[in-house]
């Protein structure tokens, strides 16, 4: 099996500390948060940021700072969100694409979530997958429910999504595809022949879907932006804690780690094919 892609989703967008006191906020907390996970095993972060009262945003210099400050630390893949928070405009919500990171989200569906809706409508998803393609971001296409992968098929057919495809399954959101066993074969077996695929997993639902994802080839996301309980009732002390569960459990399970680097090849990432 290939080695694994452990994605570390720090914070999330509607996480506050009142849920968890360890979340980090600042550009510098982020930052060392980024690091920890990297030492534990993390090659991507998946990046959302806060403005200065720790509300959600996608301000393009507060991303630029954050990416400045993780890059200084460690060499994980950036992954920035196009998700924003729901009830963002396109607009704001496409603010860090234009700093060329490696990956950005690209949520290829409208779904429930929790008592909102997060949109995506199609032109919306057409324009985001246009500039990824303009800034050479690769995207990753995040799966709420089933019909997100042929909406991925449909940008392929337009030539706006390269395959092979990264696709992150997000698993158990209220609204979106349920996080079972069987709901992940379901989406594995539906994928463009190929494809690379990542599994989040929310609540207590993200360590058992993860270890399944390593037993079945997969890639893994962990973090608090999906989950910030260690175990039933017990709090998280940081992303990092997440991250070396996984690792020990993929070691266990004869899976190695991937490197960084290793993701970059792995996904597919325009700094591996440039070879740097
Ligand atoms: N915060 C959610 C509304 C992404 O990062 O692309 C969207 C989200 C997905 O988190
Ligand atoms: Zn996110």
């Amino acid at each position: 099996m290939s080695k694994l892609v452990i994605t570390a989703a720090l914070v999330g967008a509607e996480l506050t500390r009142k849920q968890t006191p360890n979340l980090p906020l600042t550009p510098e907390e982020i930052a060392i948060a980024a690091e920890d996970a990297c030492n534990a095993g993390a090659s991507v972060v998946h990046l959302h940021v806060r403005d200065k009262d720790g509300q959600a945003t996608q301000d393009r210099d507060v991303f630029a700072r954050t990416i400045q400050l993780i890059k200084s630390r460690c060499d994980a893949v950036i992954q920035v969100s196009t998700g924003g928070a729901v009830g963002m405009t396109p607009e704001e919500r496409l603010q860090p694409v234009t700093l060329s990171p490696e990956m950005a989200t690209l949520t290829c569906g409208t779904v429930n979530f929790g008592d909102a809706i997060f949109a995506n409508p199609f032109p919306l998803i057409r324009r985001f997958a246009r500039a990824m393609r303009e800034h050479g971001v690769r995207p990753e296409v995040e799966v709420f429910d089933t019909g997100a992968i042929a909406t991925a098929e449909r940008l392929i057919g337009l030539g706006l999504l390269e395959p092979p495809v990264h696709f992150d399954f997000v698993m158990g959101m209220p609204g979106g595809i349920p996080a079972t066993v069987r709901h992940l074969v379901c989406l594995v077996d539906s994928l463009p022949a190929g494809s690379t695929w990542t599994v989040a997993a929310i609540g207590r639902s993200q360590l058992p879907l993860n270890t399944v994802a390593v037993a079945m080839g997969g890639h893994v996301r962990v973090g608090f932006e999906d989950n910030v309980h260690y175990q039933r009732g017990v709090l998280a002390d940081s992303n990092a804690q997440l991250v070396a569960r996984v690792v020990r459990i993929a070691t266990e399970l004869g899976r190695e780690i991937a490197s960084p680097a290793d993701a970059r090849a792995m996904l597919r990432l325009p700094a591996a094919r440039r070879g740097s």
